[in-house]
This record gives structure tokens, C-alpha cells and sequence, in this order.
């Protein structure tokens, strides 16, 4: 039987802190409650599980699980948020205090490891037989400073005090193998909680060990080093997330990293089926199917056909016949530069059997397409292997049953272009999935007050498990409610200025228009173009101290990877320009511009809800989906956006009036950018000239890193390379009317608050409980288990 949480809260504090409760430290309250979280849920987490086993599962593989927090997530999940505010009442604690204590797992980059965590977050509230599968990352994406305006990059311990989220799975520990090294892979199991359930799901993330923990004979005979050296080396594939979105980088490291979690949570999972259903292997895929999450987790197509050849004995045609019916496949960008290619030497090092089975698929794949009658030209482009380079996504589309985009456009892109030769053979394998976000996360728990809002306006919490509801809704909000949305939002800006001068030292007007640019910092998303702006905006109350316009807050939140120099020099021009705008006299406060540092999941908790524009300007055809936007549409933000991802959605969703798009669409472009001369724009465009001339003339300094001269050069003359790859002079004036009519626009509250609801009221198909029922029925062809 399990105690209440007031009963256990004390008594998991003493444990954890060897004192009474009344001395615990606001860390060692956290560790207590979350561990008390845990104790309520065990029971019915082993039961989940059991029951799973023995049925069909969905088994989500992902380098990335970009989760947050999760204590407050579990506590709202189990309905136990106001229990919990008590018990640490009784004790003289603050609920919202003690839940500022926890680190964010931030095993992650960006958007596609935040989106697994939302599928988690939507499989456990829908009670479907899914688990996740990954990496333990000593450290998750780095802690980003600012020193002076430029990026700075420290390790982010984020478990060293402990975290009672996960638990330590000796006797599940597998064996993974390379041609060099032996390893043990350690499962550490996190709990998922579902919201109003009793199913708890499972993320089961590998922590890479020695085999042996000390090498004595090495060390008694003087041969420190060798001992520590080879535990060292096992210890490295677990130990860090590479911290490269969208960019591909084929380090050693990073491969044995892929093949360490492919290969483990296979091994457990073949077990399982053949614990429960024996050793007959043949409807391996009636019980099992894995999505991959991008092409990182690919290698665990050929280390399947490893397992099912090797350890049990099939032949190459049946257990490729299960492969075929095991794999579904998530594409998640069309950037060149992302696609994963690894040299045949590396798998040929690493894992020779491995790279033998990719040879043999190669050379099945190339006389299965003679055989159909493709061109050699075809063949050879479309082959997992041409030369010393093996392409990832060929042998995911060879393999899968399924293919998907994460957006409607985004999936007419991979058909028409990206995945072209594909698509022609096998048309049936691909379809839409439109990203969502959770609900539960992203409204209820970051925006308490809309959602005790939206309980009132629609009668009951039906929302938060079925967020299309609102819909119904539309056309019916009162001035009333259109007044209350107004105060809402007004009272989280409140909030979120105080959160700012706390962490930023920046003092920012609730009364000003918060615009937001939060993502990571990247060419394709523009946020250049979001800079230059600011700065003619400057100039222009520069030019005219009387001009009449609105007061603004431009909110940036960024993380550049650490060898993307152009990426850095953009944050460090945010930041010049923040310097610039924020202390002159006659901007006096009508310009503020705040860049908040080491941006995460749960900064974005405290920036989304009091946001009112969401910058989504990517150029078109670049962002897959975008993730924020979905967000911000939840929370009432509106769109300023291009034409791309799942910004045509949101469009389509909530109509013209309600959004504000620019700029050339994505297929404008390539005819525009056949004579685009971006010189033109900058001699042309009013403005423009003096904006860029203000990168290089001494109005901003650089501080001799010449980041500066690099930005503008790009934009207007980059030699190797066609200038403004990313088009960013060509949209600049769309998107400087664009944004100054809806600054205009902002003054008619009343109008205003009518747009605000429109987003939120049609934000419901943008929930990830649609996506992932979606998956559910059309991929992954799974049935909800609830446990009871
Ligand atoms: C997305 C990535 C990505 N697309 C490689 N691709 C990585 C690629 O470490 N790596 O090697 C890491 C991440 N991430 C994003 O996925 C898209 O850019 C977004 O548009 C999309 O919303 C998101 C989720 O689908």
C-alpha cells in the first residue's frame, strides 16, 4: 500500500538527507518529493510494464530526449500538485521554490528531442504500449554564458546530486561489442507518467560501463594509466551529447554511440519477445515495431539482422522479411548538411560483422532494382553504399514500412525532392505526420492562469486530454473572456519581466509588445534578419525622437553549436545591439532588447506563456516543422512567420487575420533566387544600407573578432558561395511592414484579444495527442492497454 506524500515527503528527506526535514536544503526537499513521486507510482509502473510485455509494443528509438523537469509534470499528471503544495506547507516550504531547485535533463538539441519527449508525454496519457529508448548523457547540451556578448560553453552535470527520475536496472544490463572494446550497457529506467492514468510508461536510457571496473593486473603491475585508460574509453561513449543540431558530424565517437543503444535496447527487446512469446522469431513484427527517430538510429537495421542471423539463427530472406516489418522511419530536415553519411573504414573498424551485413544489403539492393528495370545512374545514386560512404537514410528507406515528414510541406518536399527516387518505387511508404506539442507541459502546466481560464470557458478539463475541444468555442468567446485574455497575459508578462531581472539584470515593461525569437541559433532560422530589423527600428526613432510607434521587448533565446563561428557571431551581434539599444537616451525604454542566456526547457516554461509574437521566420522550405510555433499558438502568441513547416498549418487553422505572414514562399524561390542580387536590396531597399554599413562603420564593435565583417560579407558578397544563401535581404522589407503593422495592430486591444483566442481556440490539432494517435493508428497499428 502506498502512503500519502505527506507521509513519505519527510520520510524520503530524511533519507536522502540524513537530517530532519526542517534542516533539508531546497535540493534535498526536491530529492525528497521527487522520491516520494516515485513511491507512489511504483506499483503501477511495474504493472504497465508487465502487461506491455506480453502484447504488441511501439518502441521509440532516439538519440535525443530533450525532457525538462519532471517533477511538476509528474505532480500535475497524478494529481498531486495541490497535495504536494501542502506538505511542504506544513514544513514552512514553497512548492514553487523547491521546484526551481531541479536541473533540466537536457539530453537534447533542440526541437527533435523536445519532440520526443512530447510523444512520451502523449503514449503515457493515451495508455498505447510505447517506450523510448536512448542515451543516459552524462552531460545533456552544454550551459551557455555570455562573456562580454560572446557565447561560452560549460559541461552541464545535470544528475551529479542525484536524480530520483531514473533508476538503475542492473539486472537488465546487456553486452554491446565492437571489434575493439567491450562494453556494458547499463539501463536506466524513467518513469513516464500519463496525465488522469494509471499507466506509467517507460524510457529506458543506456549508461555505457566497463565490464570489468577495474583492470587490478594493470594497476598492481605499475600500468596505471592502461587501467584507467581503457575505463576511461568506455566511460567516453555515454559521457556527452554531441551539441550539433541539424549538422552531421561523423566522429568515431558519435557512431559508437549510435550502435551502443541500437544494440542494447534490441537485445532487450528480442528477450522479451522471446521470454513471451519463444524462441520462434517469425512474428517478431506482429509484437514489435521500433520508429526511428531520424537516421541515428539506423544502425539498429543491420544490428537486428545481426541479432535475428547470428544469435538465432535465421536465414538472410526471413529475417529480413521481419526487418521489413519492423522499421518505421521519421524524417526531420531536408538540409544537405544534416543527412548522415559514415565512412565504410569507420564501420569496418568498429564493427566488421556490422559493415558485412550493410555490404550484403547494398548488393541485395542494387539486383532488387535491376531486376525492377532502374537506370545504373539511379541504382548507384540510391545505393546504401557507393565507394567508402555509407548513407544512413538509404538503407531507413530501403528497410522501412513507413516514411514521414514532420509537416505537410516538409513531407511534399522529401516526396518531390529530398527522397524523390524513393518515393517513385515505393509511394505507400510515406505519409504526413504533423509534429504536435503536450498539452499538459505546454499549457496547463506553464500557463496556470489561461488554463483555469479555459476550464471556466468550456465547463470542465475535457481540454487538456483532448485539446480540439476549444474549437467548439471559437465564435463564442465574450468580452468578458476577450478581457480576461488581455489580463492573463498581462499578468504572466508581469511575472516573466520579474523572472528577467532576476536572471538577466534587465528591466523590461509589461505594457511593451513581447516579441520572441527562442530556437536554436541557425543561418536558415533568420534571426539575422530579426537583428536588422531591431536596428532600423533604432535608427528610425533615431532619425525622428517623436515617431510615434509601440513599445517593444525582442526576446532572444539561443544556443549556437560551439564550432558554428557565423551562428556565435550572431549572438554576440544580439547582444551589441541590446547594449546599444538599451542604454540610449533617446530610445528611452521604447526599445529593449534581452537575450536570455542558456536557453532550455524550462526558460521556455516561464517565456512562452507571456509572449505576444512568435518570430517563426525561417526561409521557406528550410524548418521541417518548428515546434515553438505551436506553442506560442497555445498560448496565445501570434505568428509572424514565413511560409514554411508547420507555420502553413497554423495559417490554415486560424486564417489571414490572424497571423501575420511574409516573405517568398517556398516555391517562389528558386525562380527568385536565379536573379537575385542582394546588393540590389541593400542600395534599394530604404534603410538597408545603413543597417549593414552599421556592422562594419563603428557603430557596433565586434571586439576585433571581425564577426562582424563576416556577417555582412555573407549577406552581400560571400565569395565561395552564392551571397544571402538564406535570402534574408530579399524578405527584409516584407518583413518590416509585416511586423510594424502588427505593432499597429496591437493597439486595438479588444481586436487584438480576438486574434489572441482564435490561436488559442484552434491551437487543437497542433496537440501531440493527435500526432501520436495518428502514429498509433496509421504507423505503428497499436491499441490502447489501459492497465486497469
Ligand atoms: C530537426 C534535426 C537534427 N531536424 C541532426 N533535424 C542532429 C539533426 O545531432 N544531430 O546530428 C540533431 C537534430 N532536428 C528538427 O526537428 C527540425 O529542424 C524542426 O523543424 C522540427 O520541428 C524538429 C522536430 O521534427
Amino acid at each position: 500500500m502506498t502512503q500519502n506524500l505527506s507521509q513519505t515527503l519527510a520520510t524520503q528527506v530524511r533519507a536522502v538527507s540524513g537530517r530532519p526535514i526542517a534542516k533539508a536544503t531546497k535540493m534535498e526537499l526536491w530529492q525528497g518529493l521527487s522520491a516520494a513521486v516515485v513511491d507512489q507510482i511504483a506499483d503501477s509502473w511495474d504493472t504497465t510494464t508487465e502487461t506491455y510485455a506480453k502484447g504488441r509494443q511501439e518502441h521509440y528509438f532516439s538519440a535525443e530526449f530533450l525532457m525538462g523537469r519532471a517533477l511538476l509534470n509528474n505532480l500535475s499528471n497524478l494529481g498531486l500538485v495541490d497535495e504536494a503544495r501542502a506538505a511542504l506547507a506544513e514544513h514552512g516550504d514553497d512548492l514553487s521554490v523547491v521546484l526551481e531547485e531541479e536541473p533540466d535533463a537536457a539530453l537534447g538539441n533542440g526541437g527533435l528531442g523536445r519532440l520526443a519527449a512530447c510523444f512520451l508525454d502523449s503514449c503515457a496519457t493515451l495508455d498505447l504500449p510505447v517506450a523510448g529508448y536512448g542515451i543516459l548523457y552524462r552531460y545533456g547540451l552544454f550551459k551557455q554564458l555570455f562573456d562580454n556578448g560572446f557565447q561560452t560553453e560549460h559541461p552541464d552535470p545535470w544528475m551529479e546530486e542525484g536524480y530520483p527520475f531514473v533508476i538503475r536496472r542492473e539486472e537488465a544490463q546487456r553486452i554491446v561489442s565492437y571489434a575493439d572494446l567491450t562494453v556494458r550497457a547499463v539501463p536506466y529506467d524513467m518513469p513516464i507518467t500519463g496525465y488522469g492514468t494509471k499507466n506509467v510508461n517507460t524510457l529506458r536510457l543506456w549508461r555505457a560501463e566497463p565490464v570489468e571496473e577495474f583492470d587490478y593486473d594493470a594497476f598492481n603491475s605499475q600500468r596505471f594509466t592502461d587501467a584507467i585508460v581503457d575505463r576511461e574509453r568506455t566511460n567516453d561513449i555515454s559521457r556527452v551529447l554531441y551539441p550539433n543540431d541539424t549538422t552531421f558530424e561523423g566522429k568515431v565517437l558519435r557512431v559508437r554511440q549510435q550502435y551502443f543503444f541500437c544494440s542494447a535496447s534490441l537485445q532487450a527487446i528480442v528477450d522479451n519477445y522471446v521470454e513471451h512469446h519463444g524462441k520462434d522469431l517469425t512474428d517478431f513484427a506482429k509484437y514489435n515495431a521500433i520508429q526511428l527517430n531520424d537516421t541515428h538510429p539506423v544502425l539498429a537495421i543491420p544490428e537486428l539482422m545481426r541479432l535475428l542471423m547470428d544469435e538465432h539463427g535465421l536465414g538472410w530472406e526471413d529475417a529480413w522479411a521481419i526487418v521489413a516489418k519492423t522499421f518505421a522511419y521519421t524524417n526531420h530536415t531536408v538540409l544537405a548538411e544534416a543527412l548522415e553519411t559514415w565512412e565504410m573504414t569507420i564501420f569496418d573498424r568498429l564493427f566488421p560483422r556490422i559493415a558485412e551485413i550493410v555490404r550484403e544489403i547494398d548488393r541485395r539492393f542494387r539486383i532488387e532494382m535491376a531486376e525492377r528495370g532502374l537506370e545504373q545512374s539511379t541504382i548507384d545514386y540510391m545505393a546504401p553504399v557507393s565507394g567508402n560512404t555509407v548513407r544512413m537514410a538509404w538503407i531507413a528507406c530501403y528497410a522501412a514500412y513507413s516514411i514521414n515528414g514532420v509537416a505537410a510541406l516538409h513531407t511534399e518536399i522529401i516526396k518531390r525532392e529530398t527522397l524523390k527516387e524513393w518515393h517513385d518505387i515505393w509511394p505507400e511508404r510515406f505519409n504526413n505526420k504533423t509534429n504536435g506539442v503536450t498539452p499538459r507541459r505546454w499549457l496547463k502546466q506553464c500557463n496556470p492562469r489561461l488554463a483555469s481560464l479555459l476550464d471556466r470557458v468550456t465547463g470542465s478539463d475535457e481540454w487538456v486530454t483532448d485539446l480540439s475541444v476549444l474549437s467548439r468555442y471559437v465564435d463564442s468567446a465574450s468580452e468578458d473572456v476577450l478581457d480576461e485574455l488581455t489580463s492573463i497575459k498581462h499578468a504572466n508578462k508581469v511575472d516573466f519581466a520579474a523572472w528577467v531581472k532576476e536572471r538577466e539584470g534587465v528591466d523590461i515593461d509589461p505594457d511593451a509588445i513581447f516579441d520572441v525569437q527562442i530556437k536554436r541559433l541557425h543561418e536558415y532560422k533568420r534571426q539575422l534578419l530579426n537583428a536588422l530589423y531591431i536596428l532600423d527600428l533604432y535608427f528610425r526613432i533615431k532619425d525622428d525622437p517623436t515617431l510615434d510607434v509601440p513599445k517593444r521587448v525582442f526576446v532572444f533565446g539561443a544556443k549556437a553549436a560551439p564550432g558554428y563561428i557565423r551562428a556565435k557571431g550572431v549572438i554576440k551581434l544580439i547582444n551589441t545591439i541590446a547594449d546599444l539599444v538599451n542604454n540610449d537616451e533617446d530610445i528611452n525604454g521604447r526599445i529593449k532588447v534581452v537575450f536570455i542566456h542558456n536557453y532550455n526547457v524550462s526558460p521556455a516554461e516561464h517565456i512562452i506563456p507571456a509572449a505576444d509574437i512568435s518570430e517563426q521566420i525561417s526561409t521557406a522550405g528550410k524548418e521541417a516543422s518548428g515546434t515553438s510555433n505551436m506553442k506560442f499558438m497555445m498560448n496565445g502568441a501570434l505568428t509572424l512567420g514565413t511560409l514554411d513547416g508547420a507555420n502553413v498549418e497554423i495559417l490554415d487553422a486560424v486564417g489571414d487575420e490572424n497571423a501575420y505572414i511574409f516573405g517568398a514562399t517556398e516555391d517562389e524561390l528558386p525562380e527568385l533566387r536565379q536573379n537575385y542580387d542582394p546588393r540590389w536590396h541593400y542600395e534599394n531597399v530604404p534603410g538597408l544600407k545603413r543597417v549593414l554599413d552599421a556592422l562594419t562603420d563603428g557603430t557596433l564593435d565586434d571586439c576585433g573578432s571581425g564577426w562582424f565583417h563576416d556577417l555582412r560579407w555573407s549577406l552581400l558578397e560571400a565569395g565561395y558561395e552564392p551571397a544571402d544563401v538564406y535570402y534574408v535581404l530579399g524578405d527584409f522589407a516584407a518583413y518590416r511592414d509585416a511586423k510594424d503593422r502588427m505593432a499597429t495592430d496591437y493597439r486595438d486591444a479588444r481586436a487584438w484579444a480576438r486574434k489572441v483566442w482564435v490561436n488559442i481556440a484552434q491551437s487543437g490539432r497542433f496537440s501531440s495527442d493527435r500526432t501520436i494517435t495518428d502514429y498509433a493508428n496509421e504507423v505503428w497499428k497499436l491499441d490502447a492497454t489501459p492497465i486497469d
